[in-house]
């Protein structure tokens, strides 16, 4: 292999962790409750790094990112560094621990992002491979990582889901107008951009408010990804959701939960669960549905994250109660005027704790994100 200072090393390591990163991407979303973990197999036969292999976790958490990266190395693994975007699993599930696999490839060096919380793995991945001699050098890009992972490690740790808020502000800083049905606030390319965030959430979660003012669908309308819809939910205390509204119309493709309270009407219940819909039993305080219990349950469900659309009173309790994780704010270029209502939060007015992650432009609408450590 090539003498290379440690300064250089580390700069290729940051690189292909990078690559790594981008790579686990491409499951985001469809690998629930297992985290798309990206691994990258790169040999350096004295010409320079090469990529022999590459893997992302598989549709559904199975085969893990390692076993297909190992499978396309071949021999090649022999002596090469393995890029892994979280530690490598000590469990046997299925097949035996990732740990083993590299071992028994007879990788030499693990490059590793994030540590695995599952306490399963927790240290054990990186005990295993220490203990066979390979060279292990962790928490490369593990910032990164955690951001990309946050799902995963959130729900691992806290027992709920990562909770997104995500809203779209005209000029003036509202939210949409009393009465007025879906106002659009943002462009297209802003849309097909929360079409992309849907697809890599595991639920979308709305209140009844909006869901009667804007019959929403809360699908995927992509071209290719229209299949990856996430499961929908609807805060709904006292059952007032329409059988005919879209949310249920479209129950047959993708799930629809219904989160009410005891009180709520045992007619409409049955109606709309006749049509398909699910019911979260949820308890309350104060006559609200209580938050925290019904992200548990979510979890409970498989969510690793939701992504919360609205409206206003929605937002802000999630706010109040700390349960929001990430921000994203959409701006467009109208006012709406005096009849919107007003977003509980703008780019001004971001709640302690959370820090800017980027800034961005979707056609003519702007973008920014936060989040919270
Ligand atoms: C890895 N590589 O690509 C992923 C890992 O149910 P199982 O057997 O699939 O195990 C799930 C756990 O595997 C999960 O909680 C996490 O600890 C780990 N995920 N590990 O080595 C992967 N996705
Ligand atoms: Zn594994």
């Amino acid at each position: 292999m090539a003498r290379r200072s440690q300064a250089e090393q580390e700069v290729l390591d940051r690189r292909f962790m990078a690559a790594a990163l981008r790579l686990s991407r491409k499951n985001a979303g469809r690998t629930s409750t297992n985290p798309s973990v990206g691994t990258l197999i790169v040999r350096d036969d004295g010409t320079g790094p090469m990529i022999v292999g590459t893997g992302v976790t598989a549709v559904g958490g199975r085969p893990h990112a390692e076993t297909e990266a190992l499978a396309e190395a071949g021999e090649l693994a022999r002596g090469a560094t393995a890029y892994v975007t979280l530690e490598p699993c000590a469990h046997h599930g299925r097949t035996p621990p990732c740990a083993s696999a590299l071992v028994n490839a007879g990788v030499a060096r693990v490059v590793g992002a994030a540590s695995d919380p599952d306490p399963r793995v927790s240290g054990n991945g990186y005990a295993i491979l220490h203990a066979a001699g390979v060279e292990v050098v962790e928490k490369v890009l593990v910032a990164e990582a955690a951001e990309q992972m946050a799902g995963y490690l959130i729900r691992s740790l806290k027992k709920r889901p990562e909770v997104i808020l995500k809203l779209a502000l005209s000029s003036d800083g509202k939210i949409g107008m009393e009465g007025a049905g879906q106002v659009s606030i943002t462009g297209d390319i802003a849309r097909r951009e929360v079409y992309l965030m849907r697809a890599e959430a595991d639920g979308v979660l709305i209140g009844i408010g909006t869901a009667l003012e804007d019959d929403p669908a809360l699908t995927v309308r992509l071209p290719g990804l229209e299949n990856r819809s996430p499961a929908r939910i609807v805060l709904d205390r006292q059952i007032r959701l329409p059988e005919t509204s879209k949310l249920v119309a479209g129950v047959d493709r993708v799930p629809l939960y219904v989160a009410a309270c005891a009180e709520g009407d045992p007619h409409r219940r049955a109606a709309l669960e006749r049509a398909g819909v699910r019911f979260i039993g949820t308890e309350t305080y104060e006559g609200d549905i209580a938050l925290p219990e019904l992200l548990e349950d979510l979890a409970a469900l498989g969510m690793a994250s939701v992504l919360v659309e609205g409206g206003a009173k929605v937002a802000k309790a999630f706010l109040t109660e700390g349960l929001v994780d990430r921000i994203v704010l959409f701006q467009g270029q109208e006012p709406i005027g005096k009849r919107g209502i007003a977003s509980p939060i703008d780019a001004n007015h971001i709640p302690a704790g959370f820090r800017k992650l980027r800034d961005m432009r979707f056609g003519e609408d702007s973008y920014a994100e936060w989040i919270r450590p």
